[in-house]
């Protein structure tokens, strides 16, 4: 069995331990962080996604695995973001109101750091008021938004909306995220930019910044 397939199994069985004993195997083998991270954290939790939804797993099982998964991610960190890069700008990351995810959001955040853009971390569950708030008070030019739910996905036009009404639309650029969404649906919301995943997007607030 591939290191990468270990890793995965027991993200999925939530053996924080074995995770991190098989992380630290794939790095000292050679295998790169970016695989690591995709090819068997991700892969790992999204297969235990598929059997939360077929009702084979519950919530316990998936925190559990969730919490092995962030074991993982935190052992390739120093690997993915890059030591000592110039900050390039900041940025007001959350997970929109009434949705809880933070996983995704979270590794976005970490890939926006790692190509040096400061995160202003507003979390999960956070509404309009406190997007407008953030961007006010840290000057951020980048607003990066995520949703998980089919429910909360919506919400995240309220959001440019109220940056519209403080008058900081022109002022930032906004980033959208999450499973559910795509670039139509980001279009048709006013966002500036959709990506499908965590390394995608740090390229384009990059991007943003050199624009
Ligand atoms: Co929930 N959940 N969950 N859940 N959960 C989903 C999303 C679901 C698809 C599962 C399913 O039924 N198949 C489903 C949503 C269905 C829908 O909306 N149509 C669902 C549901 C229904 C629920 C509850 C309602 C369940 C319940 O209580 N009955 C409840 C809602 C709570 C709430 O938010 N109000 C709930 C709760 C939970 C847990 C608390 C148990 C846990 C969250 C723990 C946590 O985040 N701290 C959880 C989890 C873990 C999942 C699944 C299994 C995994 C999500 C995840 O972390 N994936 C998920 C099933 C799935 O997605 N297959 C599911 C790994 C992560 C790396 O991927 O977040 O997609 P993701 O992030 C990716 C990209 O999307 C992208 O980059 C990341 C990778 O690089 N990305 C961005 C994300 N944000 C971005 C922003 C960007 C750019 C890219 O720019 C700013």
């Amino acid at each position: 069995m591939s290191v990468l397939v270990e890793i995965s199994e027991f993200v999925q069985k939530g053996r924080a331990k074995n995770v991190k004993e098989c992380v630290a195997k794939a790095l000292e083998e050679g295998v790169s962080a970016k695989d690591i991270l995709n090819e068997a954290l991700i892969a790992g939790m999204m297969i235990i996604g598929e059997k939360f939804k077929n009702n084979e797993v519950y919530v316990p099982e998936v925190l559990i695995s969730a919490r092995a998964m962030n074991q993982g991610v935190n052992i390739i960190k120093p690997y993915l973001t890059k030591e000592g890069v110039e900050p390039v700008g900041k940025a007001v990351i959350c997970t929109v109101k009434g949705d809880l995810h933070d996983i995704g959001k979270n590794l976005v955040k970490m890939m926006l750091e790692g190509v040096g853009i400061e995160c202003v971390d507003l979390g999960v569950d956070v509404s309009s008021e406190q997007v407008v708030e953030a961007v006010k008070e840290s000057g951020a030019k980048i607003v990066g938004l995520s949703s998980l739910l089919t429910t909360t996905m919506d919400y995240q036009k309220e959001i440019i909306d109220a940056l519209s009404v403080a008058g900081l639309r022109d002022k930032v650029k906004v980033m959208v995220g999450g499973a559910p969404l795509n670039a139509e649906f980001a279009e048709s919301i006013g966002a500036d930019c959709y990506t499908k995943d965590a390394a995608e997007a740090a390229e384009a607030a990059l991007g943003f910044f050199k624009e």
